[in-house]
């Protein structure tokens, strides 16, 4: 009884890392370092889900706070040879900066750039009906005259 009871948590457990190991698969990590006071790559792109980590290869600290609102925790918050991830799951570009280092900023773009805007179908139909319009009253005016 023992012994199935632990087998059947053994198959449990497998089909769970299983699951865990798929999902990650589909979620990508990236890395951003810092390093000399810059964002090193400072503007990346990634897909929804995908978890973006920060390290501070400097010997000095720094922060990373994002003009959305979320950060590593306020100024000077990412300790030297720290580092702090952070999950996007919305589509968008996210602007970020160091608040202790002046010009020390980046982005992480989310997602595929902006598709075209759709072509609007509602210029080119009135502007053919009035084109055929026009071409009839001056056939009209032609034969009358
Ligand atoms: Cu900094």
């Amino acid at each position: 009884m023992r012994a199935r009871t632990a087998a059947c948590l053994l198959t449990g457990l497998l089909a769970a890392t299983a699951l865990l190991a798929a999902g990650q698969a589909a979620a990508a990590s990236v890395e951003v370092h810092l390093h000399n006071a810059a964002f090193s790559p400072a503007a990346i792109t990634v897909q929804p889900n995908d978890t973006v980590t920060w390290f501070n290869d400097d010997s000095f600290d720094h922060d990373v706070t994002f003009d959305a609102g979320f950060s590593s925790g306020g100024a000077a918050s990412l300790k030297a040879g720290q580092n702090w991830s952070h999950q996007f799951t919305t589509a968008g570009t996210f602007g970020y900066k160091c608040t202790v280092h002046t010009g020390m900023v980046g982005t992480v773009t989310v997602g595929a750039a902006a598709p075209a805007p759709p072509k609007t179908p509602g210029f080119e139909l009135p502007a053919a009906l009035a084109a055929v319009a026009a071409v009839a009253l001056l056939a009209r005016r032609r034969s009358s005259a």
